[in-house]
């Protein structure tokens, strides 16, 4: 089943409940901000104190940072993690393929507002496929005359039972830069967590693997070849908006993401497709 919800702020969400999972995806971002199988905790942490305001970013989801990840290297005084996120994006389609399967199609377009940020001609169209697994599209199409390069993250934020229970497999050996020291270095083994995190791990192609308590969360990317792991801990979380004292103990970021040296260079009237399946 799928409604379109109106919060009393006049917030627009699409509401999806099939045999198989739940989910609700903002009209804002096209912002993914909550997922859950059936008779499951929820896949997707949502900050208790989320803004679900007009041109603020919500606290969790998966929030979409594109057409550059972080800050803009041209321009710092243009919005962290690009504009797709805090722009209200067209319903293109939506569609119960059968009980358990929906199908969400969502699209961004240049406009006066997108081109005094970034001048370019461009379409953004997101997929989501909301099952047992959650499917998650993004295809970046150069609609100028000229080619355009874009960095990239579904910033996905996982609900986990507690930041030091849980390891993330998939990693071993790949370079990463160290976003709190800006050194390059390797990663040895697991990634497990006991200070802050905040690593783009390059060159990442296999699936990697949230090890919690209570459950093993599979992230699949194709079309990305970087791989974002981040937990504020307690100083940094104290410090960030919309998020609780405690917030850093239930959520890990893994993003699927082209960032960094992977930025992706898109030639005019061609296409780019980030993929992430989350299992
Ligand atoms: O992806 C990790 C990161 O870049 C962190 O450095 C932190 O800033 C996080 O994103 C959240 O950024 P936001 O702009 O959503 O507050």
């Amino acid at each position: 089943m799928i409604t379109i919800k109106e919060m009393a702020n006049g917030f627009q969400y699409i509401e999806v409940k099939n045999d198989m999972a739940c989910a609700n995806i903002a009209l804002q971002g096209a912002h993914i901000f909550h997922y859950v199988r059936q008779e499951e905790e929820p896949i997707l942490w949502l900050s208790d104190m989320s803004d679900f305001e007009h041109d603020k970013s919500i606290r969790g989801g998966v929030p979409i940072c594109w057409p550059w990840f972080g800050m803009n290297k041209r321009n710092s005084n243009l919005p962290q993690h690009g504009f797709a996120r805090t722009l209200v994006w067209e319903l293109q389609n939506s569609e119960d393929r059968d009980k358990n399967t929906t199908h969400i199609s969502l699209k961004l377009s240049d406009s006066s507002e997108t081109f005094s940020l970034w001048p370019y001609r461009f379409e953004l169209i997101f997929n989501i496929i909301i099952s047992d697994t959650l499917v998650m599209e993004l295809i970046t199409t150069n609609l100028d005359e000229k080619p355009f390069e874009i960095t990239q993250a579904l910033h996905s934020y996982f609900n986990i039972s507690d930041i030091t229970n849980v390891a993330v497999q998939g990693l071993d050996k790949k370079p990463y830069f160290d976003a709190l020291t800006s050194k390059h270095l390797h990663q040895e083994g697991d990634v497990i967590f006991d200070k802050e995190v905040d690593r783009v791990y390059q060159n990442v192609s296999d699936e990697i693997l949230l090890l919690d308590n209570f459950r093993t969360i599979r992230i699949k990317n194709e079309g990305s070849s970087s791989a974002v792991v981040w937990n504020p801990w307690i100083e940094k979380c104290a410090r960030m908006s919309a998020m609780s004292e405690d917030a850093y103990l239930g959520m890990l970021c893994i993003e699927s993401a082209n960032a960094m040296e992977n930025c992706i260079v898109i030639a005019s009237q061609n296409s780019h497709t980030l993929r992430a399946t989350i299992s």
